[in-house]
């Protein structure tokens, strides 16, 4: 099993064009190597283009938040998977709880989604996690698989195995209130099961899970050390060089 960590800042919409270049130019020499850790940001589209030339030459590698299934056409106010793969993006976040929750998007919407990303040659960063009401009735496990399987329905084995998953509680998200390392562990192992069960052993090892929920520098390592979880998709954390720093260099 070598499945490099992905930690990804996902700066939701926060960050402008000028903050985005500061941000960059502040962490982009002591970014950990590509091979030992990936270092992501997922920006909003108007600050995708100034991250893309900043980022130039070094470890940041550069994600969009959220894009349409067309590449073109009449969709007023949707960005083209086509054009941020033509941009220099390489991974594209979908079905985050926001989306889903203040956007109404669907699982079956995710899922067009992910097929496009794949069909530009991008990766997409596929979230589910289940609501506090969810959890305190004992079916988050059923929510999840649930979001998962429609989330890569008609994809490939080969396909998944380059996927990212995330798994963010929605109880977790901005609240301050981080999963346990073991509750976290244990849906991120749940997921790798359902993805076996799915496809085979193989696209199970090789598929990336994320957790994410008020990852912060005190909880990264503990987090990172659990045997599922391969990464973390980080909201507040990534929004400043000192601390998305310590988060990507967390095995320093
Ligand atoms: C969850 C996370 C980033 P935060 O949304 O995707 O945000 O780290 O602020 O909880």
């Amino acid at each position: 099993m070598s499945r490099t960590p992905i930690i990804a800042g996902n700066w939701k919409l926060n960050m402008n064009p000028k903050e985005t270049v500061e941000f960059v130019n502040a962490v982009k020499d002591q970014l950990p190597d590509s091979s030992k850790v990936e270092s992501l940001i997922c920006a909003p589209a108007v600050d995708l283009d100034a991250l893309l030339k900043a980022a130039e030459g070094s470890n940041l590698h550069v994600g969009a938040e959220n894009c349409y299934w067309e590449n073109s056409g009449a969709f007023t106010g949707e960005n083209s998977p086509a054009v941020l793969k033509e941009m220099g993006v390489q991974y594209v976040i979908i079905g985050h709880s926001e989306r889903r929750g203040y956007f109404h998007e669907t699982d079956e919407d995710i899922n067009k989604k992910a097929k496009a990303i794949f069909a530009n040659g991008m990766t997409p960063i596929l979230c589910c996690g289940e609501s506090l009401e969810t959890r305190e009735a004992g079916k988050e496990n059923e929510w999840v698989v649930s979001q998962i399987k429609a989330g890569l329905e008609g994809l490939t084995s080969e396909q998944v195995s380059k996927l990212v998953i995330a798994y963010e509680p929605i109880w977790a998200i901005g609240t301050g209130k981080t999963a346990s390392s073991d509750q976290a562990e244990e849906m991120c192992k749940t997921i790798r099961e359902t993805v076996k069960d799915l496809y085979n052993e193989e696209t199970a090892e090789n598929v990336r899970i994320q957790y994410g929920g008020s990852v912060k520098p005190a909880n990264v390592k503990e987090l990172m050390a659990k045997p599922d979880i391969d990464g973390g998709l980080v909201g507040g954390a990534s929004l400043k060089p000192d601390s998305y720093l310590a988060l990507v260099n967390y095995q320093d």
